[in-house]
């Protein structure tokens, strides 16, 4: 069994006694008759609608649904139709939704330590960003809690890797490139790369690479996929350089307004959804790539004088990331080394 699997499975074992005694406590108290003061929660997510992403949190707002009677409902707005990806998390901060999703490290600008994710060749495969997680969930949960969201569930996105408009060996053929960005950390690989970040959103990438806007940029073979790149460019370089997350929160007061067993019911699906989406983006991380290649793109691992550049880019990088995130940031690595 992939060791993946064997951590999912131990971790929803050690887990499942919890999760059942708050389904089974759901569908005692409203399983039922759906009750009257049902609630009904607009959930927006920034992702196409086929992504796994959208697709578990639409599985996991069906779960809630039934384990709770109906007494909560959770409706999945895709595609960033209801807010778009930047503006979600100040959306539910506001509480002018009660939930959504978002990737947090494109608010490294508010807290630095949203960016654990997208430190370069520091978690590279499923099991080292599972580990990582792991040792940075106390610390994201406190750094939201303050900004008065409640951690629900994060799932992370397939490793990262380079999307060009031509076969590139070295930096220097990337020079000048208009770069797509999507948080701090890619805005930063484009300037140390000599190229010019531009800041968009997944769901506009289709459009920014059909009228030249950006013609490079990072990401996994899922992003890839889902915007049908191979439409504007040609080559793939797998560098595995970090897996980001997508991390589902609640408003504080709007959580707080729940009854504490749904409270509960809506934790432990969390914990299923966390799992299964993850389970899911491994599961699919290798199929995106051959997707790309049945497409007509050239897809390889990046190797040579590409690979190197990209390792010093990561390791002045991570410096400064350490460097900006102080000692929290570096309770985050102690942890995840040990
Ligand atoms: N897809 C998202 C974030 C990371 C990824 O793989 C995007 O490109 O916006």
């Amino acid at each position: 069994m992939p060791y993946r699997f064997k951590s999912c499975l131990s971790k929803l074992h050690s887990n499942i006694l919890a999760v059942f005694r708050a389904l089974l406590l759901g569908a005692l108290l409203f399983g039922a008759s759906p009750t009257a003061f049902a609630e009904k929660w607009d959930m927006p997510t920034a992702y196409a609608d086929s992504n796994y992403h959208t697709q578990n949190a639409k599985a996991f707002a069906k779960a809630v649904r039934v384990a709770t009677g109906g007494k909560l409902e959770i409706v999945v707005h895709g595609g960033g139709s209801l807010f778009k990806g930047s503006d979600i998390k100040r959306a539910v901060q506001t509480n002018q939704v009660p939930i959504g999703e978002r990737l947090l490290s494109g608010h490294q600008n508010e807290n630095i330590l949203f960016g654990f994710d997208s430190v370069p060749f520091l978690a590279t495969s499923y099991v080292d960003s599972e580990k990582l997680w792991q040792a940075a969930r106390p610390k994201l949960e406190a750094a939201l809690a303050k900004q008065d969201l409640v951690l629900l569930y994060s799932v992370p996105w397939p490793p990262q890797g380079l999307y060009f408009n031509k076969a590139v060996v070295s930096k220097a053929d990337t020079k000048g490139l208009k770069f797509r960005a999507y948080n701090n950390s890619t805005a930063r690989v484009a300037e140390l790369m000599g190229m010019q970040p531009v800041q968009i959103e997944a769901a506009e990438l289709s459009q920014a690479l059909a009228t030249g806007v950006v013609e490079a940029f990072v990401s996994s073979g899922s992003t890839g996929y889902d915007r049908k790149v191979w439409e504007h460019l040609s080559h793939f370089y797998e560098v595995n350089a970090w897996l980001p997350r997508n991390t589902v929160f609640a408003n504080k007061h709007a959580w707080e307004k729940l009854d504490q067993a749904t409270r509960d019911i809506v934790k432990g699906v969390a914990l299923l959804a966390e799992a299964a989406g993850t389970a899911r983006s491994e599961q699919l991380s290798g199929w995106h790539l051959t997707q790309l290649a049945a497409n007509g793109m050239t897809v390889q691992a990046a190797r040579g004088q590409l690979l190197d550049d990209f390792k010093s880019i990561g390791e002045r990088m991570t410096a400064e990331w350490l460097e900006q995130a102080g000692a929290d940031g570096k309770a985050i690595i102690d942890a995840f080394k040990q």
